[in-house]
Formats: structure tokens, C-alpha cells, sequence
């Protein structure tokens, strides 16, 4: 079959389910953007910047279990775009990244947007595929499916050179899509080892990762089982629900809050799911891990990287737990409420909120008084997205979570502005359901102008601007150390200019009395359809029980001449102003 290479990437696109392709078209794929616009399947959907683009398909992936994929041009766009491939990449999220590419058949160099795109992505992605014939473009992308939705899932660059795009080709007979065998499941004697070790402890714990986000009945049912406080990292806060009374909280240890520092105080063995360990998850490795853990994931490479582990299991998460459950149950019987930690959670998150709600926010908004009325209005399926900030910690030690994927955020490559362009892919692949974002004010001026996609898109989202006038996560690392906190102020914003340029609409959230009324004006106007900016006048004016413990943390491990170095510095420049 003779068929262009524009006409064959399509084709294979929506084979494998795909919707929309995100990007900004360029000479070199001019010709794939006239394929996806014949396709009845797939919209290809302009965007302000390719960097907006990747959180985007993120985003699509993160919330749907479909894959997010890019068509954007080459160099340019994809050097844009590569923020966005690597937060995909260390978050485990699959994506596929389609360039055009310069003329294989002109034997010249120098051509537009040359350079050597696979060198660049390398490190970026999963895997690389520079596509040589007509024939090799089906298989090709459906390999950089199979490599993108198989293991870890994480993002695959295949690049189109626009003389294949162009002219037609022999493609030979076209391939069925055949998907990647599931991974195995871990030896028998392995899954005995840890249930008995598990069984064997006093205060067992659970902490989970995103890779265990689809097993949220598995591991209700295995917390249950052995009465086990759950944490879970910061990129799985979806992974377990907030509202289960074993629910303790984000991580564990001096950077959590009360519920999870004290119901993991005496843990003697953890069984941890889907997480790597990594430094936002453990608060810069602060977290207490026993000696006795078990350690499932389905990358056997990250298996007691960080912290030794005593079982390893690798495998799906959601596979795994069904066998470890029922080695559990081939035991004995599940352990009675009473003498778990349930109540002891119970108390500790009740007194947290008291503490929240005695914190006086001097006329400004306080958080915890906001986030308990989100959690109020909005529906239980609701999609939160969330930046890199101040307001991120705030999120996870005050908001709910109540459905599995229903938080997303930018984690371990820890890229600001992932938020706005978030829900616009939230938003686009799940319409039935309400999406909001929290983003701080740095993080949304990086990206703000992606609203003008969701007014296009017709895209209902709230925006929750945290105004503080700070890049205030940075700013609080400054203050004590430093006393002073160069290039962390921010210009002052505009939010109603952002709202008007864009097409959104705009409120302002002054303060505590206007909560549950501007919340409930900004989920009015975006079921209308158009997109809400709400500019809120946050009061940051109390830690987050995160940046309390990590200074600590950090601080305690440096040699003591370097503590004594940086006390005397901070207190020379208060005593000197
Ligand atoms: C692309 C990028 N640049 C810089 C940083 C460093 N950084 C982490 S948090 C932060 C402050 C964010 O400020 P804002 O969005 O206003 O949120 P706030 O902390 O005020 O809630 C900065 C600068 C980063 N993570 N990513
Ligand atoms: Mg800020």
C-alpha cells in the first residue's frame, strides 16, 4: 500500500485510541497537521506554547489511562516542549512526542531547525525512534507505545522527516496493534516472606506512590486487614482516599503532619507500593523507614535503591497486593479496628484542623477554611491540578482527596507552571467532571496564557490563584538563613489584565467571609463552559508542617561547622539589619 507518512502516523494514532494531538504546527509537519484535521477521530489542538503543550498531554494521560500525545515541530518546539517530557518522564507517565524532522534526501546540512533531536531527548525519554521509510512508521509508533505504556510508563520521541510526510511510499501490508504482555507476578516464597513479616510486625505501615494509583481497593483492603496507618508521596496523594479513617496523611516522619508523624512513630516493618523513595516523598530522606520493608514496584531497579529492602516485589501493584492479600488471608483473620490507629488519626487530624482554624490570617483568606470549602462544593471525582509551591504543601496537608488520579500535580522533575496547561488536558479528556487548579502566582505566570486554549476549547476550569506576591517556597528558604530574599518578590500582577486577555472570567477572594460564596460563583461560571480566574489573597503567613520538617532535616545532617557557619551569618545579619 503506497501512503504518505502523515497519512500512516494518523492512521496508527487512532488505532491506538488517541484523541488529540497537542502542539503548534511548523514547515516540517504541516503535512501531519492536515492528516489529524481529516481524521475523524483525533482534534489536533492548538496551544499557546509547546511547553504548555507537554503538561497538557501529561495531563491527559495522568487522568484518563489514555496516552497524551505531542505534534509539534522539530527543535523549537521540542526543546519547548522538554520540560514537560521530563516531568512526564521522572513521573511516570507515558506520552508519545511526534516531530517533524529535517529532509532525509537532500544531502544537505544546515537545513531549518537542525540538530540532533535524539542526542537532546536521550535522557528524556524512554526511547527514541527516527523514522528512515514509509514502512517502518505504523510499527514504529506502536513500539513507542508498547515502550510508553509498559514497566514505568514514560514518554517516547519518534521524529517524522517531512520528505516522508510529504511524498507517498510503500508501506507494505499495515500491522495490527498487539499490546505488551502484563508483567509477571513475583515469586510464591517472596509473597510468603512478606506477609509473614508484615503479619510479624506490631505497627505495620503502608505508604504508596502513584504506581500504586490504580490499586486503591487493594490496598484499602490490605490497610484494613492489618489495621495499618496509610501515607502516601506527594505525586500519590490520589493513591489512597483521604476520607478512609487509616488514611494518615502525606509521607511520614519530622516533615509530616501530626496524623502521619505520630501513627508511624513506632512502625516496625512498612510495606511501600509504587514509590521510589525520592526526595520530595521521604522530605529530603527524613523519613523514618524500619528495617523491615517490603517493596513492591514494578521496576525492579528502584527496589532498595534509597532504603534496603528485606522483600522485594516486583510487579504491578494492583497484581502484587491481590496475591500478598491472600497470603494475608491463608494466615489468619484480619486485625479488629480497635487496635489500630484509627482513632488516634481521628484526633490528631481534628486537632491540625482547630490548629488551622485558630491561625489568624489578618484579613486575608485562611488556607484551611479554603480548602475545606472546596472540599464542600466540589464532587468527590472533581480533578484538582496543582503547581510547584508554598501552595502545594498547603494542598496536601489540607485538601481530601476522594477519588483515585483526582489530584495531579508536577513532582519529582518539579516543573513550575504545570498547572494551568494541566487542567486544559484534565478538562479536555474528562468533561463530565469538574477541574480546578491551586497554582501560586510565579507558577501561573509562566503559563497563564494556555487559558486562552480552555476559552478556545470551550473548557470550564477554575483557577485558583494563590497571590501572594512571592515565589514564596523560595522565599521561605531564604528568610531564616539568609534574612534577606533576593529575586523572590515577584512584579506585581495584574490577574483581572490575565483574565481579560485570555477570555476568562475573574473574581477576587478577599478574605474568610467571601469563601463559600466566591467558590461557588467561580464552579457557576465554569459549568457555563469558559474558564475562571480567581485571584486569592492567601495568607501564607503560617509554615507548612513540609518546610518546618525539611529545614530541620537538611539542616541536622550538615557537619557542624557548616550549622555553626550558617547560625552566626543569620544572626550577624539580624543583629546588623
Ligand atoms: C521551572 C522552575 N523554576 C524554578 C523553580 C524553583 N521553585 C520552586 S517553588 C518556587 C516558588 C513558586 O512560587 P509561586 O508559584 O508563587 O508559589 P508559592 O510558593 O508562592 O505558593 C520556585 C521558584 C522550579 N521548581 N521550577
Ligand atoms: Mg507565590
Amino acid at each position: 500500500m503506497k501512503k504518505t507518512a502523515a497519512w500512516l502516523a494518523v492512521h496508527a494514532l487512532e488505532q491506538l485510541g488517541v484523541k488529540y494531538t497537542f502542539g503548534i504546527p511548523g514547515v516540517q509537519n504541516t503535512e501531519f497537521y492536515d492528516e489529524l484535521n481529516k481524521s475523524e477521530q483525533i482534534a489536533p489542538v492548538l496551544v499557546t506554547h509547546e511547553g504548555s503543550a507537554a503538561f497538557i498531554a501529561d495531563a491527559v494521560s495522568r487522568v484518563s489511562g489514555t496516552v497524551g500525545t505531542l505534534a509539534i515541530v522539530p527543535a523549537a518546539g521540542l526543546t519547548h516542549a522538554a520540560s514537560g517530557i521530563a516531568e512526564a518522564l521522572l513521573a511516570g507517565v507515558p506520552m508519545l512526542v511526534i516531530t517533524g524532522g529535517i529532509r532525509t534526501d537532500l544531502g544537505k546540512r544546515y537545513q531549518l531547525h537542525e540538530i540532533d533531536q535524539h542526542a537532546f531527548m536521550k535522557p528524556l525519554t524512554k526511547a527514541t525512534f527516527h523514522v528512515k521509510t514509509h514502512a517502518e512508521v505504523v510499527p514504529a509508533i506502536y513500539e513507542a507505545y508498547r515502550i510508553a505504556t509498559s514497566g514505568v510508563p514514560g514518554p517516547v520521541f519518534i521524529e517524522l522527516p517531512v520528505n516522508l510526510q510529504l511524498m507517498p511510499g510503500e508501506a507494505g501490508e499495515l500491522p495490527a496493534f498487539a499490546p505488551a504482555p502484563p508483567p509477571a507476578l513475583p515469586a510464591q516464597a517472596d509473597l510468603a516472606r512478606a506477609a509473614d513479616l508484615l503479619l510479624a510486625a506490631k505497627r505495620p505501615g503502608l505508604f504508596v506512590g502513584w504506581g500504586a494509583v490504580d490499586a486503591w481497593p487493594q490496598l484499602v483492603e490490605i490497610a484494613e486487614f492489618l489495621q495499618a496507618p496509610v501515607a502516601t508521596t506527594l505525586q500519590g496523594q490520589s493513591a489512597f482516599p483521604h476520607n478512609h479513617p487509616l488514611h494518615a496523611g502525606f509521607s511520614f516522619g519530622p516533615h509530616a503532619v501530626p496524623a502521619a508523624r505520630n501513627a508511624f512513630a513506632e512502625c516496625d516493618a512498612l510495606l511501600a507500593v509504587g514509590t521510589r523513595f525520592a526526595e520530595l516523598a521521604t522530605g529530603s530522606f527524613g523519613a523514618p523507614v524500619p528495617e523491615n520493608l517490603v517493596h513492591v514496584d514494578i521496576d525492579p531497579e528502584v527496589i532498595g535503591v534509597n532504603y534496603p529492602a528485606k522483600v522485594a516485589l516486583a510487579g504491578d501493584a494492583a497484581a502484587v497486593l491481590r496475591e500478598l492479600t491472600f497470603e494475608l488471608r491463608a494466615r489468619g483473620t484480619a486485625r479488629p479496628a480497635a487496635v489500630g490507629p484509627q482513632e488516634q488519626i481521628r484526633r490528631d487530624k481534628q486537632a491540625w484542623r482547630e490548629e488551622w482554624y485558630g491561625h489568624d490570617a489578618k484579613g486575608r483568606v485562611n488556607p484551611a477554611r479554603f480548602f475545606d470549602e472546596v472540599r464542600k462544593q466540589m464532587p468527590d471525582d472533581a480533578i484538582a491540578t496543582v503547581d510547584d509551591g508554598n501552595h502545594t504543601f498547603l494542598t496536601a496537608e489540607l485538601f481530601p482527596v476522594h477519588a483515585p488520579r483526582a489530584l495531579i500535580l508536577p513532582t519529582d522533575f518539579n516543573c513550575m507552571g504545570y498547572a494551568v496547561p494541566a487542567a486544559v488536558g484534565a478538562k479536555l479528556s474528562q468533561p463530565q467532571r469538574e477541574v480546578f487548579s491551586i497554582v501560586g502566582d510565579g507558577a501561573f505566570m509562566m503559563t497563564c496564557m494556555e487559558i486562552l486554549t480552555a476559552t478556545k476549547e470551550g473548557l470550564g476550569i477554575a483557577y485558583f490563584v494563590f497571590h501572594d506576591g512571592e515565589l514564596s517556597q523560595i522565599a521561605q528558604a531564604q528568610e531564616i538563613p539568609y534574612n534577606r530574599k533576593p529575586c523572590a518578590v515577584l512584579g506585581s500582577v495584574n490577574l483581572e489584565g490575565v483574565a481579560t486577555a485570555t477570555g476568562a472570567a475573574y473574581l477576587r477572594l478577599e478574605n474568610d467571609e467571601t469563601i463559600a460564596a466566591t467558590i461557588s460563583e467561580a464552579r457557576r461560571l465554569a459549568a457555563t463552559g469558559r474558564p475562571v480566574v480567581v485571584d486569592v489573597n492567601i495568607d501564607y503567613s503560617k509554615r507548612t508542617a513540609f518546610t518546618a520538617g525539611v529545614v530541620k532535616t537538611n539542616f541536622k545532617r550538615f557537619p557542624l561547622a557548616q550549622r555553626l557557619r550558617m547560625v552566626s551569618r543569620a544572626l550577624l545579619r539580624k543583629v546588623t539589619g
